[in-house]
């Protein structure tokens, strides 16, 4: 019985995104991703590719391999191939408002998924799948207070420059810290969301700051996980001597959480083809749809990873 509500559920949706394309061949969906620089977007490729393929839908996967003008080219060739839909991960946040014109003027659908952009005409996309990055950076900069009643020197190690999450996590963490000045950013500096990104940067702040920070604030578990590297190799304990803090959690991420060599990683949830897949039905059925769609996002420290850490997915 269940199983039959299972399929007949299934045929429901597939007909929906039947009714938005000719008859007689499958939905055909260009897929523009960043690229692979984390364990977070392999997580988010995969679940977006195995959905598509649960639903039969043709999905053209351009890898831009961290490079705006890749995926500007990937997005054009969409367009001459006439795909049903796009889905754009963008790598930064400005410049893509004349490709956006030209898929609009094709009259192609674009959902944004896990990156957001900056444009002053929001018709130029269907709607924003992903996590609320501001909410991410206030939740790190609450449990940083709590945990250190407000004092502390932190080196920040951030995400992929002029990337909505990088921009967002940092700007949503000053704000939240800048009441308690005994909490300082002493220092900052990019590691493009990649593990040899955080222990390099790592590497050169133990040289330029020697003892001078106890606390690292992360954009994602891999910078994490780099810098931790860095952080051993110096003979300092990372979790103890130096207290970390994330985004993300990857498994493991968590893991080290469990091992106390991590403290606290904020969730962004890369699992949602699904949802990317169920709206972008709506999109081509016609169906108006919210701007922007965001998931729901935990918190795991000392007190909870443990119980968690058998069912994390990615
Ligand atoms: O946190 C990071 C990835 O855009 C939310 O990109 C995503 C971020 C994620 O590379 O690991």
């Amino acid at each position: 019985m269940k199983f039959q509500l299972f399929f007949l559920t299934l045929g429901l949706l597939s007909c929906d995104l039947a009714g938005a394309v000719p008859a007689g061949r499958p939905l055909v969906v260009g897929f523009a991703q960043t690229g692979a620089e984390s364990v977070w977007r392999t997580a988010n490729s995969e679940s977006i590719r195995s959905e598509a393929e649960k639903r039969g839908i043709v999905l053209k996967f351009a890898d831009g391999q961290s490079k705006q003008e890749n995926q500007i080219r990937a997005i054009r060739s969409f367009i001459t191939q006439h795909v049903d839909a796009i889905i754009l991960a963008p790598i930064v946040e400005t410049g893509w408002e004349p490709v956006l014109r030209e898929a609009k003027r094709a009259g192609i659908p674009v959902v944004l998924e896990s990156r957001t952009v900056k444009v002053g005409d929001d018709s130029l996309y269907a709607t924003f799948i992903g996590s609320n990055f501001l909410e991410e950076g206030r939740m790190a900069a609450d449990w940083l207070i709590r945990q250190t009643g407000g004092k502390g020197n932190i080196i920040e190690i951030q995400g992929e420059t002029g990337s909505a999450p990088a921009t967002e996590r940092s700007r949503a963490f000053a704000q939240g810290i800048a009441a308690h000045p005994g909490l300082r950013i002493i220092d900052a500096q990019s590691g493009d969301f990649r593990r040899s990104g955080g222990k390099e940067v790592m590497e050169a702040m133990l040289k330029i700051h020697p003892h001078a920070f106890d606390i690292v604030y992360a954009h994602n578990d891999d910078m994490g996980l780099g810098a931790i590297q860095a952080i051993e190799a110096a003979g300092l304990r990372p979790g103890k001597d130096v207290m970390i803090v994330t985004v993300d959690a990857i498994r493991e991420g968590v893991q080290a959480v469990v091992d106390g060599r991590m403290n606290c990683v904020v969730e962004c949830n890369p699992m949602f083809g699904p949802k990317v897949f169920d709206i972008l039905a709506k999109v081509l059925a016609g169906e108006s749809v919210p701007k922007v769609l965001y998931n729901h996002d935990e918190l795991f420290d000392s007190t909870n990873a443990a119980q968690v850490i058998g069912g994390r997915q990615y």
